[in-house]
Formats: structure tokens, C-alpha cells, sequence
């Protein structure tokens, strides 16, 4: 398994692409620059605070995913997480806005976690938030979580889903991770199944254990997810119940918001602003949804919504200044297009969102809001919104050393190609997931 930089694409391909469209990326750039001046905006600025931009890419939205009903495997494939890691290394070498890593354990663990870093050293990647599994059963476990993991009623299965946990603390300090987020998929199935007070008591004192865990600069993030698996009564449901058990753990307990997780039409940027203003708000898990938890990719459906969550955090920072600080993570399945693809455009998005916050004019905004002019505030946010943003973005990844169009250099570089070869499938390698 290779854990050298060799695997990236070759730098004079890279390169000539970006000459070859300097002249259009400068052109767009410096029309885009003219306008927002007229706006009293700054257009370095905003390149600025885009090359400053930065999202963790989750390990397992490297691998094809899928279904319940199947999984279609693609080519090249990622076997390990070795080579999880390149293919990590591609999407931030072209976007220049991915730089950590996000793993799961126990499908990323290796013998020595130190030999993760240094090949995460060697692609130019760090690693971001560590994620624990007790929502499936791992090879040769003693206890199975068919009837549920921090929640169970058998002690022996709590216990060991409580070492698990700990195990991923362990990992993650060996490669300088700051935070576990946890997400279990227990819940009941039934009415009546389990007590639904009782499950919770359960889970708080589990949890407990795994806090008393945590290194002093390290947070725990706490997932919740409305339904699925369990159909019912999922135990953390919802971020009332995420902030509930964040705030009875302590101050390193915080709530991570899955954009997926969440019911059709949920105004998510208000839950967003609530978990913020009580100091709450630990980070994100970005993708799109339609109908459930679809685990699309970011922007795909509603670029809007993913818009207004970054008004909120601009207001956020704007308020709270330095100290507020949320992971920003993907957590995507991906399984009709090539998962690089997949997970450098949606990169991109995310980082869209971004700056065109950062284009709300929100002295006028807080203006129309004090003057009760709700035609006006809205219409303050969507001239944000409507500015295509994309010559900023472009601008920001060639003068980091990425591509001016991320998705055209990888298909020119043939690394799928290279990536089938020397990754023949091996059936049940692969081991992604969607959380
Ligand atoms: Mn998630």
C-alpha cells in the first residue's frame, strides 16, 4: 500500500491547466471585481476569506455507497484507508479547501495509528473529527447491537460500546484529531419496545463514561438524526434532545447538525442559530436531501438552505467573534457519480455558501430588519445569494496551488484510470458507510 505523495496528479498537468484558463478565470474575475465595487465590496477580500475556507472530507464518502437495496461498486475503489488518504490528498490538492480528514473507526483502524498520520503528513492532509461505530456490528464482537449500543439494556453491550468509544479517543490523539462525534443508531422499532425515559437515562450515563475520557482540549460532538434505523423512536432524535444531553454532559459536549437529519422543510438555519447563541453548536455533517435522509451531495437540491445555515454562522461570527469555531465536515453517500467528483464539487458548494454570506450586506440587512421591512431583508439576502460567486472561488484555488476547475483537471489527469488499475476489487473490501 503506498504512503507517499506519489499518487497525487502531476503538478505540470496541473499546471498547464490552469494556463490554459487563466485568461477566462481573470476576465470573469475582474467583471465580478468591477460589480462588487459598485457594491461597495471588497473582491480580494472575499478571495481572501475563500482561500481561508476550509471542510473535512469524510474517509467513507471516498468509497462508492448505497442503499438498503444494493451497493454498485465503482472502479478504482478505495481498499483501505490508505488509499482513502490518496484519494483524499486528489480532492484537496485541485480544491484547495479540504485539508483534514475525517475517519471512522473501526473501517479506518490500522495497527499502528501513527503510520495514518504520517501518510496523512505525506498528501498534505490532517484529520479532523473522529467518528465511533456501535450502529453495526464489528468482526468478532462479543456483544451485538442488533437491540441497541450506549442505549442497551444489557450492560455487557453498553460497556463494550463504551470502550469502543473510548479506543476512537485513543486513535484520535495519535493523530491529532480534537473531537469524537458520536452518532448511534438505537432507538425502538415499536411502541412499547423499550422506556423511552429510560433509553435516554441510559445513553446519559454511557456518554458520562466517555466524557470523563476526553482529553481537556478535545470536544465530543453529539449526532442526532431523526428516524432510521430504528423507525420509531430514535433516542436522539432531534437537536432538542442533542442539546439536552450536551448541556447535562458539560462544556466540551456539543451538537453536530447533519443537514440530512432532519424532516422535509425543517428550518434547520433557525436550529442553527439556536445552538449558536448557547454556545452549542459543535459542527456540521453537509449534504442534501429531498425527501429523508438522502445523504446528496451538498447544494444538489437546496442551495438556498445551505445559503441561510452560512448567514446564520456569518451572524455568529460576527457576534461571538474568534471563539466560534464549528468542524465543518461532508458526510455524503455517493452512488451514481465518481466519489472524488462528488466530494470536490460539493466541497465547492459548501465553500460557495460561504462567501456569498460573506456578501450580505448586513449593516442594511439589520437596517430593514429594525425598520420592519421584510421585502427588503429578504431581498438583501437573495441579492447575496443570486451573485455567482464562482470566479472568486476559482480565483482562490489558483493562487493556493489547486485547479481552476477541479472536476475538469482530475478527468484530464486519468487518476481513475490509474486508480482501477492498480486497486483491483476485491469483493467486501470496501467498507463505506452513511451516517
Ligand atoms: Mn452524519
Amino acid at each position: 500500500m503506498t504512503k507517499s505523495s506519489a499518487q497525487l496528479i502531476d503538478q505540470g498537468l496541473l499546471a498547464d491547466h490552469n494556463d490554459k484558463l487563466a485568461a477566462r478565470v481573470q476576465a470573469d474575475y475582474d467583471a465580478l471585481g468591477s460589480m462588487l465595487a459598485r457594491r461597495g465590496q471588497d473582491i480580494e477580500r472575499l478571495t481572501t476569506l475563500a482561500q481561508g475556507f476550509a471542510v473535512a472530507v469524510p474517509s467513507w464518502g471516498a468509497g462508492t455507497g448505497g442503499t438498503r437495496f444494493a451497493r454498485f461498486a465503482g472502479r478504482g475503489e478505495p481498499r483501505n484507508v490508505f488509499e482513502k488518504l490518496e484519494d483524499c490528498g486528489v480532492i484537496h490538492q485541485l480544491t484547495q479547501a479540504t485539508p483534514a480528514v475525517s475517519l471512522h473507526f473501526p473501517w479506518d483502524k490500522v495497527g499502528d495509528a501513527r503510520e495514518l498520520r504520517q501518510a496523512g503528513e505525506a498528501l498534505g492532509l490532517g484529520f479532523d473529527a473522529v467518528n465511533s461505530n456501535t450502529f453495526s456490528d464489528a468482526v468478532g464482537q462479543e456483544h451485538s447491537y442488533k437491540f441497541g449500543s450506549l442505549t442497551a439494556n444489557s450492560a455487557a453491550a453498553r460497556e463494550q460500546a463504551i470502550a469502543h468509544n473510548i479506543e476512537c479517543i485513543e486513535l484520535g490523539r495519535a493523530i491529532g484529531s480534537k473531537a469524537l462525534t458520536v452518532w448511534v443508531g438505537d432507538g425502538a422499532n415499536f411502541p412499547g419496545q423499550h422506556n423511552l425515559r429510560g433509553a435516554l437515562e441510559r445513553y446519559l450515563d454511557s456518554m458520562r463514561a466517555i466524557y470523563a475520557a476526553l482529553p481537556d482540549d478535545w470536544n465530543v460532538f453529539i449526532e442526532h438524526k431523526l428516524f432510521e434505523p430504528a423507525f420509531y423512536a430514535t433516542t436522539i432524535a432531534d437537536w432538542g434532545t442533542s442539546f439536552a444531553c450536551a448541556t447535562e454532559l458539560g462544556p466540551k459536549a456539543k451538537c453536530l447538525v447533519d443537514l440530512g437529519h432532519h424532516a422535509p422543510n425543517t428550518n434547520i438555519e433557525m436550529i442553527v442559530a439556536r445552538l449558536a447563541q448557547f454556545g452549542k453548536l459543535g459542527g456540521f455533517h453537509f449534504n442534501d436531501s429531498k425527501y429523508g435522509d438522502d445523504d446528496l451531495d451538498s447544494g444538489s437540491i437546496n442551495p438556498f438552505q445551505l445559503f441561510l445555515v452560512f448567514n446564520e454562522l456569518a451572524d455568529a461570527a460576527e457576534r461571538d467573534g474568534a471563539a466560534f469555531k464549528p468542524s465543518y465536515m461532508l458526510d455524503q453517500s455517493h452512488n451514481v457519480t465518481d466519489p472524488i467528483e462528488s466530494l470536490m464539487s460539493s466541497a465547492v458548494e459548501v465553500q460557495r455558501a460561504y462567501i456569498q454570506s460573506a456578501l450580505v450586506d448586513r449593516a442594511a440587512l439589520a437596517g430593514h430588519q429594525q425598520g420592519n421591512d421584510a421585502l427588503q431583508a429578504a431581498q438583501t439576502l437573495k441579492a447575496a445569494f443570486r451573485t455567482d460567486v464562482g470566479p472568486i472561488l476559482a480565483m482562490a484555488r489558483i493562487r493556493s496551488g489547486g485547479a481552476a476547475d477541479p472536476v475538469a483537471a482530475y478527468r484530464a489527469s486519468g487518476y481513475r484510470d490509474r486508480a482501477a488499475s492498480a486497486r483491483p476489487a476485491r469483493a467486501g473490501a470496501s467498507s463505506s458507510g452513511i451516517v
